[in-house]
């Protein structure tokens, strides 16, 4: 399998991490790739774009992250990330969800504030921006999952890597997420230290 990577991508974090958890990683080959590079290759196996996309050992390309890593979670034998029944699968997809929107909402925010020029950023989609940031981070705060360490699904697996990129790309988002989420802060610590989350640190260019 060949994963078209982006060192930066919190979505691609989430799919390394999820390959790391069951056992994957080393059937993954990475083709590290940059799609906003003009000349970039993205779109010969993924049309959007973006990155993550996953070409198969069959010759399938497939994307988005979700997909991906529910494609990669019926290759293993280890506990699925996306639980089999429910309750617990849809409250992991549905806590996936506000993952995958909340990074959605700040990537938007950074791309506003790094690629568009200072005189012609918009405060309005800024602050809309901000605020579904918040929100999001105050339900990831508030939701009973988020505190408990032992178990690391879909939708753990996607708020860790997602609040590791506003770390990440503190400097620009100047969120401080920290100071009212005590429990989001402290599970995030917490699982920061799994090796899967260690082995996949973004890393800007
Ligand atoms: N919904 C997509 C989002 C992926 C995404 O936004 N990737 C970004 C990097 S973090 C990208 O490739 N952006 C390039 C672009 O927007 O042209 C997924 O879950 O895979």
């Amino acid at each position: 399998m060949k994963l078209s990577y982006g060192t930066t991508s919190p979505y691609v974090r989430k799919v390394t991490v999820m390959a790391h958890e069951c056992g994957l990683h080393n059937q993954i080959e990475r083709i590290d790739t940059l799609p906003w590079d003009p000349a970039t290759q993205i779109g010969s196996v993924n049309p959007v774009g973006k990155v993550p996309a996953l070409l198969t050992d069959d010759g399938h390309s497939i994307y988005d992250s979700a997909v991906i890593v529910d494609y990669l979670d019926r290759q293993h034998d280890n506990t699925p990330v996306i639980p089999a029944t429910d309750p617990d699968r849809t409250d992991a997809l549905t806590r996936a969800a506000l993952a995958d929107g909340a990074m959605e909402a700040v990537i938007l925010l950074f791309s506003e504030l790094t690629r568009r020029p200072a005189e012609l950023q918009w405060d309005f989609w800024i602050d809309r921006q901000t605020t579904k940031v918040a929100r999001s981070l105050d339900a990831m705060n508030a939701h009973p999952a988020l505190q408990n360490s032992d178990t690391f699904d879909i939708g753990q697996i996607g708020i860790a890597c997602c609040v590791g990129w506003v770390d990440f790309r503190q400097d620009i988002l100047n969120i401080d997420w920290r100071a009212n989420r005590p429990e989001l802060a402290r599970w995030f610590d917490e699982v920061s230290k799994r090796p899967s989350m260690q082995q996949t640190l973004p890393v800007a260019h």
